[in-house]
């Protein structure tokens, strides 16, 4: 009792002190956990503060926090909620016949897709259609979320030219020296070499880039690198998803491998430093006597493995 009598007139009568020292408390906990949010803030009302470390390049731009920070820790977790299609929600897709029915037809569809290699130059694929392939493109997983590619789409029929130019320059070379005999054999049944004339023909190239690093604004405004985790195989699912999704708009693609065009393409497209081409899409409508290799696919007992 002695104790209680001593403590609540010590309390009432530094009352001040302690509510000074609880709120340095809870101002510290709170520039700590936004610390990031901070930062962010004083660089956009700080706009004359140089946003570029001088030896990064021309990125003269200012990032927002989602486009560079990806895994910053104060995103909010929400109730997961889809509606697959108009008619079909989520619950709905779950009850077997309709599943069994989508899976079958999305198969279907899937199987008559083909690497077209002979494209017709009309008619053309409007812009929105491929916007809307690009944004479905987007909607692929990544390492941390970092979204790590660029798509690169060319209608301009100069610079599609130029692709052309540099990239059979370089293909020649590797078929005729860096890729070796048994290579160039193996793929003798596709009837290709490092003539490419569909890099013309195509109505767009779709020229994929990984970001091989990211860019934020530090707390001092600066721009500085970030990484970027997995960014091969984030961009690889995503040109897997964008193939889908050419293929279900109705056009025709095949999978161009810029090998060694990279500093080129990069130069011809004023790409930034932290980016890497990867794959060529050209895309578009197939000509009349486009023709295809009579190719099986392997079963599924080939490629699946059921461990129950
Ligand atoms: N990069 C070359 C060669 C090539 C390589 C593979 I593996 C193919 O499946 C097809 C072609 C090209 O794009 O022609």
């Amino acid at each position: 009792m002695q104790h209680v009598d001593m403590g609540l007139p010590f309390l009432a009568n530094n009352w001040l002190f302690f509510l000074i020292i609880f709120t340095i408390y809870l101002t510290c906990k709170f520039v700590y956990k936004h610390k990031s949010l901070l930062g962010n803030l004083k660089t956009y009302f700080n706009k004359s503060t140089p946003l570029l470390n001088s030896n990064d390049g021309d990125h003269s731009h200012s990032f927002n926090s989602q486009e560079t920070m990806p895994h910053i820790n104060y995103i909010h977790h929400i109730p997961f909620l889809i509606n697959i299609s108009k008619n079909h929600n989520y619950s709905k897709s779950l009850l077997l016949e309709t599943a069994i029915t989508r899976s079958k037809d999305y198969f279907n569809l899937m199987n008559s897709r083909r690497s077209i290699r002979f494209f017709s130059s009309k008619p053309v694929p409007p812009l929105e259609v491929m916007e809307n392939i690009i944004k479905t493109a987007g909607t692929s997983p990544s390492g941390a979320h970092c979204q790590p590619w660029t798509f690169v789409l060319i209608s301009n029929p100069r610079i599609k030219k130029e692709v052309r130019n540099i990239v059979e320059m370089e293909e020649e070379i590797n078929y005729k020296k860096r890729m070796g005999e048994k290579w160039v054999e193996d793929l003798k049944f596709a009837r290709t070499n490092w003539i490419k004339e569909y890099l013309e023909t195509a109505p767009y190239l779709i020229i994929v880039f990984k970001q091989v690093y990211g860019y934020q604004n530090n707390n001092e405004g600066m721009v500085e690198k970030t990484p970027f985790y997995y960014q091969e195989m984030s961009v690889c699912i995503a040109c897997g998803i964008l193939i889908s999704a050419i293929h279900n708009a109705g056009m025709v693609t095949l999978t161009s491998t810029p090998l060694n065009s990279n500093n080129k393409l990069k130069r011809l497209l004023n790409r930034p430093d932290n980016e890497k081409a990867i794959l060529i899409l050209p895309v578009g409508y197939p000509a009349k006597d486009a023709t295809v290799p009579n190719i099986k696919r392997k079963k599924l007992s080939d490629i699946m493995v059921h461990i129950d």
